[in-house]
């Protein structure tokens, strides 16, 4: 499903500019685009996403320029760049992180800013002081039966220590998990879902159903209906959905025992006939034994077992899912005593800024001994807050693409925490496509998850 841009020069107007009046208009190729996007608006103020697309030669190091039409249009704070304003001209520099742009590369931006009268567009957008005047055609959204994922793959299976889909071939699934849908429930609709689908192009949605903090345990029926509810809005964009239930605290798993047994046989029952579903059965125990959480999942998976006979099942390992290496332990209490079932994988989880070389170490020996999904992990520390950390995070999902390890990011949501993808505020809004929604976190993974799948059909 991933399509590459064509890279189209015209000489449209975008954003109305008078391309027939630039010398760019005739050029083989422009220099640029840009997408300007209000993205919301109140009085006396406003916010807007850029994406700045570029379409020459490679730079490493950009300034963006635009002119605001309007004497009262100000920008009052950007994001992912250095912003400045000297009368109507605006200038945006590159950060580290993003100041290199290959061609065709994109960086993400946006600023909340004021006006008085109206808030027109803002017009002249230069990059390095080449007239922005490309366009960017993108291919119409997949619908499933046409290159999805779950079209090309279908039914999951493991194969040694690898996931396969339908052809017997190891693939890695590549997605994104909500934050609790107790929480934040609102964030995850249509268009949302079509974002991910179809902008990110996100293989898997994984479902974080909490059953303690206000969650499941509070509304059995109420939780299970809406977990299925986001498997078909999944399953309608041929994405593969994870149900994870989502326990932390208390961190022994066998405290929800009663409750892991009723929740998955019924949506196991529900969802037996669909190829999109995952079953994540212990997000993160903490301060329990493996043997503890091995006897948990010997109860668990005959139940799913019972009604959904042919899906993947994923188990949490100990020390928060990091196979005991926060315990100080290592992979080893598991290679040594394998829950008893086939089809299973274990969870691996890591926060980029909290944890690095030696559990890269763990995941990399583990990695040829026992079939491993990193359900969840952040940009960040292991708070879900702070500093995106750039540097761990690359090496972590370049060690992760290396070994098609999948994964999923903490979080799809507006949560007001550095792992959240959107600015808060985001889902009160319609747009979670645009630039200018996007956090650091969010701009970092949507990037990497929207490059080509390369799924074998053979
Ligand atoms: C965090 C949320 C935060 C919430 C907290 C407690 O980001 O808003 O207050 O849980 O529920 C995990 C957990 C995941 C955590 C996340 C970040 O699976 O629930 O979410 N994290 O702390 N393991 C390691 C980190």
């Amino acid at each position: 499903m991933k399509r590459l841009l064509a890279l189209l020069a015209t000489c449209a107007t975008v954003l109305g500019l008078t391309a027939a009046t630039s010398p760019q208009a005739t050029a083989a190729a422009a220099g640029c685009k840009v997408d300007y996007t209000v993205t919301s608006q109140w009085s006396g103020g406003f916010q807007a996403g850029v994406k700045v697309t570029n379409l020459g030669a490679p730079v490493t190091g950009w300034k963006l320029g635009f002119t605001m039409p309007d004497a009262g249009q100000k920008v009052t704070q950007g994001w992912n760049a250095t912003w400045s304003q000297s009368g109507s001209a605006v200038s945006v520099v590159g950060l580290d992180w993003n100041r290199t742009l290959a061609t065709g590369a994109s960086a993400d931006l946006g600023f909340t800013g004021t006006f008085t009268g109206a808030n027109p567009k803002p017009t002249a957008f230069t990059l390095n002081g080449v007239a922005c005047t490309g366009s960017v055609e993108e291919e119409p959204p997949p619908v499933p039966g046409d290159g999805t994922p779950v079209d090309i793959n279908g039914q999951l299976h493991v194969c040694g220590v690898n996931l396969c889909n339908q052809y017997n071939r190891p693939i890695q699934l590549r997605g994104m998990s909500t934050h609790g849908i107790q929480w934040f429930d609102q964030c995850y609709n249509s268009a949302s879902l079509d974002a991910l689908a179809n902008d990110w192009k996100s293989d898997l949605f994984r479902i974080a159903m909490y059953v303690q903090e206000g969650g499941y345990e509070t509304n059995p029926a109420g939780f299970t209906s809406r977990v299925n509810s986001l498997v078909d809005m999944a399953e309608a964009r041929g994405m593969y959905a994870m149900i994870d239930f989502h326990t932390l605290t208390p961190g022994d798993p066998n405290y929800n025992l009663a409750r892991a047994k009723t929740f998955f046989a019924s949506v196991a029952a529900r969802n037996a006939g669909k190829k999109n579903v995952i079953y994540e059965i212990a997000n993160e125990p903490n301060g329990v034994s493996w043997s503890a959480i091995k006897s948990y999942a010997e109860q668990v998976i005959p139940v799913i077992r019972a009604a959904d006979p042919d899906a993947v099942i994923i188990v949490g390992t100990r020390g928060w899912s990091s196979l005991g290496v926060s315990d100080g332990s290592n992979e080893s209490e598991v290679v040594n005593n394998p829950v008893n079932a086939a089809n299973l994988m274990y969870a691996f989880h890591f926060y980029a800024a909290s944890h690095k070389d030696n559990y890269r170490a763990a995941l990399s020996r583990a990695a040829s001994q026992l079939p491993l999904f990193v359900t969840e992990f952040g940009t960040v520390s292991a708070t879900g807050g702070g500093a995106v950390d750039r540097a761990s995070t690359t090496a972590w999902l370049d060690l992760l693409d290396q070994r098609k390890i999948g994964y999923a990011n903490w979080t799809y949501s507006e949560a007001d925490e550095g792992s959240a993808a959107f600015r808060p505020g985001t889902c009160s809004g319609s747009d979670y496509s645009s630039s200018g929604v996007l956090t650091e976190s969010g701009a970092l993974l949507k990037n990497r998850i929207s490059t080509p799948d390369s799924f074998p059909t053979s």
